[in-house]
């Protein structure tokens, strides 16, 4: 049975699309749509958490993003774009692959529910949230002033992690990249990407990317449009 990424639109499942792309993989799409905000009946009866992504292969079923990208590098990538023990970026290629999920991922998640919930922006925990991501901002912005890719010069599954919470999270959670110029040009060369293009065309050809990588805050996700 072939490697099979069910995929869920506008959704954290593309680093795995990315990934199939990047190493040239023969994979199978699974897509699912939005219902309306979050996993359709579907998809939550893949898995018992039901969030996206989901993969299968050989019988397995695998969730969690950064458990789905290292089974598909050891297993199916041949260790390709990770950095191993020995290399001179290791340590750095381990930070940033976790940071996104352990850091970026759930400062992001914590300052949407902060605006959905209507929180004023000088309460406590509204200031919290927002001085987080500014943080982690300004953190990821200070590494790429000076590295093309965040491990370093190698383009490695860390940037595939870590894209996610610059592009597609902000449709539901309306950053502003503005000041962020190093985010911005590092963007840039995330799009130009083959396989970053060959993934999002077949998993999410309604998204225009373009719009998701400039500075302002892009259109919110279409329901959370029509709850405006
Ligand atoms: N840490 C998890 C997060 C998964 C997650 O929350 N995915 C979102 C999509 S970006 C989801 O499936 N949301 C819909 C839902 O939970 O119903 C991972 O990286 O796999």
């Amino acid at each position: 049975m072939v490697l099979t990424i069910h995929h869920l639109g506008h959704s954290q499942s593309d680093r795995c699309l990315w990934l199939a792309e990047e190493l040239g993989l023969d994979y199978k799409m699974e897509k699912y749509d939005r219902s309306p905000m979050l996993s359709p009946p579907k998809y939550l009866a893949l898995h018992p958490i039901g969030a996206a992504p989901v993969i299968e292969d050989d019988g397995l079923k695998i969730a969690e993003s950064g458990a789905c990208l290292e089974y598909i590098i050891n297993v199916h990538g041949n260790g390709r774009l990770a950095l191993k023990p020995g290399h001179k970026d290791y340590t750095e290629y381990l930070y940033w692959f976790h940071f996104a999920n352990g850091t970026m991922q759930p400062a992001m998640g914590r300052y949407m529910y902060v605006r959905w919930a209507g929180v004023a922006e000088d309460n406590n925990m509204a200031s919290r949230a927002k001085n987080k991501i500014d943080q982690v901002l300004t953190f990821m912005d200070q590494r790429l002033a000076k590295n093309t890719w965040l491990a370093g010069e190698q383009f490695t599954a860390a940037d595939i992690m870590c894209v996610f919470s610059l592009t597609g999270m902000r449709e539901f959670s309306q950053e502003d990249l503005s000041k962020y110029t190093n985010i911005l040009a590092y963007l840039q060369r995330v799009i130009k990407r083959e396989g970053y293009q060959r993934a999002m065309n077949r998993g999410d050809p309604d998204i225009d990317i373009n719009t998701l990588v400039q500075g302002p805050p892009p259109p919110a996700f279409g329901p959370l449009r029509a709850k405006a």
